[in-house]
């Protein structure tokens, strides 16, 4: 039997719960904050190397950055984080041929907060 008093305190966690998207996320999050192509953006000469700039230092050991080509595969050489300063991601691009490709990227900042994203540039012709 549910008593009166935990039927309270669940809809008090109802309540919470349907709040939480509203509470700003923490400040030590790593965000994007800039990319090299830009997110959006389009280049009319291809990029020698993708740069991903984020808000706080990242775990290299966690963190990852991808690019796909026009036609789905993964194109490039495995993410690196900065040796210098944690909190760039630098992914070595070769030729490329004009179209769309997107980034998908997933940061574990040292505070251990995960977070994920992506967006898209364009390669004109
Ligand atoms: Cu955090």
């Amino acid at each position: 039997m549910i008593s009166r008093s935990t039927t309270f305190r669940f809809a008090g966690v109802l309540a919470v719960a349907a709040l939480l998207p509203l509470v700003p996320p923490a400040l030590a999050h790593a965000f994007l904050q800039r990319a090299t192509p830009a997110a959006g953006s389009t280049v009319h000469t291809s990029p020698p190397e993708l740069v991903l700039h984020f808000t706080e230092k990242l775990e290299p050991s966690f963190s990852t950055a991808q690019v796909a080509g026009p036609g789905g595969g993964r194109i490039g050489e495995a993410s690196q984080v900065d040796a210098g300063d944690a909190t760039i991601v630098h992914v070595k691009l070769p030729p490329l041929a004009a179209g769309a490709y997107k980034v998908v990227w997933h940061a574990v900042s040292v505070d251990s907060h995960v977070t994920d994203g992506d967006f898209t540039f364009t390669v004109a012709p």
